[in-house]
């Protein structure tokens, strides 16, 4: 345990099929020289997708945040929308490259999604949409979101980017609001080096962001609206094809490294792990997010986050600073508002969860945070009055 690991530990590292899996489908590729627009792999992910997501409504795109952008667009959200500020900036990005302004609502504190009552508070007659976000793969509250939307004749919208595999009550995440995006990012669990897939309720969009992503082609002579170019290509979907077919085996394996994180961190002050998924969840464990009470373990956030590099172990903090506090968003929320966030923002680390980890290699991590404990804890009346006893011994 006293020497750091040999090579770094990143936050995430992506699954990969067996090479020769991926070479397989490459030469068929090579073979028919079709490489995008709508060809065969293309075609069979959405398919296979199709089962898995238990819908016909779902679209492909080429990333997540353009798959977002155009299910603004095909929606034809104006106006405000209710979204958090503990995200990923692609989320708060996706709007504003729809000129419609975001209203932030602060989260709560358990999942860290948006807190209902406070997107019920800040509905104003401009209010289109809300945006929730299905933070590390725990679903926002989604029948609570669900009777405010229908109350106030809001649009529903998820972003469920860290939520592919995730099931409700035996539902699959997709299924709820008017709409998800999940994104295929080399970084989550599932993907297909990048991609993104958009799930809805009105079939009829299904048409509309297949236009919107293909310039608006109707065929050769026709432009039927102005597109932009967000197609996924046949080389993504082939990755994705074969990350598909591991997806137990993924999930499987994170969940038994979130376990033995759970067992590792217990015991030690100030280490705060999420909340387990709440009932009727079947968690996907995309991330491992955990709370630094700097008081009670004797370091900050910070410099756990930078002691840990020093053991060559690369945890994130996701989600800080918050989006409303990067420059281009600045100005939007007073100084004071949205203190659950603000507070999780200042507080949380995500550890390394990936498939290619080793469950012991976890438990050396939680023993290196421990260790950080240990070394830095701060002087109590107890240790004080141990002190005082040695002295005297
Ligand atoms: N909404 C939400 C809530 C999101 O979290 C995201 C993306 C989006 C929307 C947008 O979806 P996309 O348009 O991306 O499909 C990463 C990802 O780039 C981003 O997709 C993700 N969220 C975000 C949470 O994380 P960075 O800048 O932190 O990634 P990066 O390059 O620092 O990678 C993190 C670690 O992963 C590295 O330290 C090493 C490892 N890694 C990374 C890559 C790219 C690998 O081992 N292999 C790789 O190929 O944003």
């Amino acid at each position: 345990m006293n020497k750091p690991f040999d090579k770094p530990i990143y936050v995430t590292k992506p699954w990969l099929p067996p090479l020769e899996d991926f070479q397989r489908g490459l030469a068929e590729i090579w073979g028919r020289a079709w490489l995008t627009n709508n060809g065969p792999v293309v075609e069979r992910f959405r398919a296979e997708l199709a089962e898995y997501c238990e819908t016909e409504n779902l679209c492909l795109f080429a990333n997540g945040t353009l798959a977002l952008q155009i299910a603004l667009q095909g929606m034809g959200i104006t106006g405000d929308v209710i979204t958090t500020p503990y995200t990923f900036v692609a989320t708060v990005h996706s709007l504003f490259w729809n000129k419609v302004r975001p209203v932030f609502a602060d989260i709560e504190p358990e999942h860290y999604t948006l807190d209902p009552e406070q997107v019920e508070a800040a509905i104003t007659p401009w209010t289109s949409a809300i945006l929730g976000v299905h933070v590390y793969g725990h679903p926002c509250r989604l029948e609570e979101l669900e009777r405010i939307a229908r109350a106030h004749n809001l649009k529903l919208l998820y972003d469920a980017a860290h939520a592919f595999g995730v099931r409700v009550n035996g539902r699959p995440i997709g299924q709820f609001g008017d709409l998800s995006m999940f994104s295929f990012h080399a970084t989550k669990l599932f993907h297909s080096v990048e991609g993104g897939m958009l799930t809805f309720s009105d079939a009829r969009l299904r048409r509309r962001f297949d236009y919107l992503k293909n310039f608006g082609f109707e065929n050769e002579v026709e432009v039927v609206m102005p597109g932009t170019n967000a197609k996924m290509n046949e080389l993504q979907a082939l990755m994705g094809r074969l990350v598909l077919k591991g997806m137990g085996e993924i999930v499987e394996k994170r969940r038994r490294l979130a376990e033995t994180y759970g067992w590792g961190l217990k015991t030690i002050p100030g280490i705060r792990a999420a909340a387990p998924a709440a009932p009727g969840v079947e968690y996907n464990h995309a991330f491992f997010p955990i709370e630094v009470d700097e008081k009670e373990f004797g370091a900050s956030r910070d410099d756990l986050y930078n002691e840990l590099k020093k053991w060559n172990v690369f945890a994130r903090r996701y989600f800080y600073p918050l989006v409303p506090d990067f420059a281009c968003y600045r100005g939007i929320v007073r100084e004071g508002e949205l203190p659950v966030a603000r507070g999780v923002a200042s507080r949380i680390i995500t550890l390394p969860i990936f498939s290619d980890l080793a469950l012991d290699d976890v438990a050396r991590i939680c023993e290196i945070i421990r260790h950080i404990h240990q070394r830095r804890r701060p002087i109590t009346a107890a240790t004080r009055r141990g002190a005082a006893t040695v002295g005297a011994a």
